[in-house]
């Protein structure tokens, strides 16, 4: 019988000389400790949404049903003003969400633009697993939806139809990264068994040009899963995440051996070199959740939180910043 640390050593062994998937196996063959589960999302509505993702993941299930169910919590919520049901619509008034899942085989699924279902990314879920395609938008991905038992909702609340209407009399039609009311959630999750799922929805930038797309619904922006490396997604000015492919960067990154808060600011120092200059409407932060169960976020401007929820850690952490 191996002592404890006997077999501490030994996984530290098999970590520093064999891949990922190798290491967890002859890990599991040695009876040790897993680092999941684990669930990490964007900003402070993150909290409850692990709090639900936790009731699958603390209980053993599977990575993805518990992000899917984690971001149901603020999809649902008319509250909140960048997500689902009560999200600020686009210029002209309609309200378009964008979402995308990836799981532990690689597999993605991507909605966008779509309007009239408040669960975007259990829609996006049903793209990767009903169809030979990885991305619907519109019109389509809404017949998709309403085809496959979503119902149609109206998602324009009339709390944020005053909103809008209120700023329809001055219309500044320049998307504005609204750092106060939080914005999209991404989250990401590492189950019992080692794997690797994660999900971002939102309703995009506030009064955006009509038929604009983020970087939420587009694998390697606003997302990337690679269950041998890790998890990262994003939030803020969806533009200038596309621009550098954020998460798949943030991934490559990890691979490199970086730890996920060193990728991360990696991937913010590439936005800012572009944007020298600090200004109060670029904001865009990165969040990543390595194969350890080790997480991190990097942001450009002070300000974005995001929540974690482990066995030992249920907290609020305040992602470093370029900017002070
Ligand atoms: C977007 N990244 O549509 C999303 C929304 C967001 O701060 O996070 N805004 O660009």
């Amino acid at each position: 019988m191996k002592t404890r640390r006997e077999l501490l050593q030994y996984a530290g062994a098999a970590f520093a000389t064999l891949p990922f998937a190798k290491a967890f196996a002859q890990a599991k063959s040695s009876s040790l400790t897993l680092p999941g589960p684990i669930v990490v999302s964007t900003w402070n509505f993150g909290m409850q949404a692990n709090e639900a993702a936790w009731k699958i993941l603390g209980n053993g299930g599977h990575a993805l049903d518990a992000v899917i169910s984690g971001v149901a919590v603020p999809e649902a919520d008319p509250k909140n003003t960048s997500v689902g049901y009560g999200g600020l619509p686009d210029r002209d008034g309609h309200v378009t969400l964008d979402a995308c899942v990836m799981d532990e085989n690689g597999n993605a699924g991507s909605v966008a633009c779509v309007e009239n279902i408040v669960h975007v990314a259990a829609l996006a879920r049903k793209v990767m697993e009903k169809t030979p395609h990885v991305m619907l938008v519109g019109e389509g991905a809404q017949q998709f939806g309403l085809a496959n038992g979503f119902p149609k909702t109206n998602l324009l609340t009339p709390s944020s139809e005053k909103l809008w209407r209120e700023w329809l009399k001055t219309a500044q039609y320049k998307p504005i990264a609204n750092i106060e009311n939080h914005d999209t959630i991404g989250m990401l999750a590492l189950d019992s068994a080692g794997n690797l799922s994660g999900t971002c929805t939102t309703s995009g930038m506030a009064y955006k040009m009509h038929g604009r797309v983020g970087d939420s619904p587009l694998i390697g922006a606003g997302l990337y899963v690679d269950n041998e490396v890790g998890a990262a997604t994003s939030t803020g000015v969806g533009e200038e995440v596309i621009k550098i492919c954020g998460s798949h960067l943030v991934i490559e990154q990890m691979r490199a051996g970086r730890s996920p808060e060193e990728a991360c600011r990696i991937a913010v120092e590439r936005i800012v070199k572009k944007n020298p200059v600090k200004r109060d409407d670029l904001q865009v932060g990165f969040l990543a959740l390595n194969k350890h169960g080790e997480h991190g976020a990097y942001c450009i401007l002070k300000g974005f939180q995001y929540a974690v929820r482990s066995n030992s850690q249920n907290t609020l952490i305040d992602g470093k910043s370029h900017f002070a």
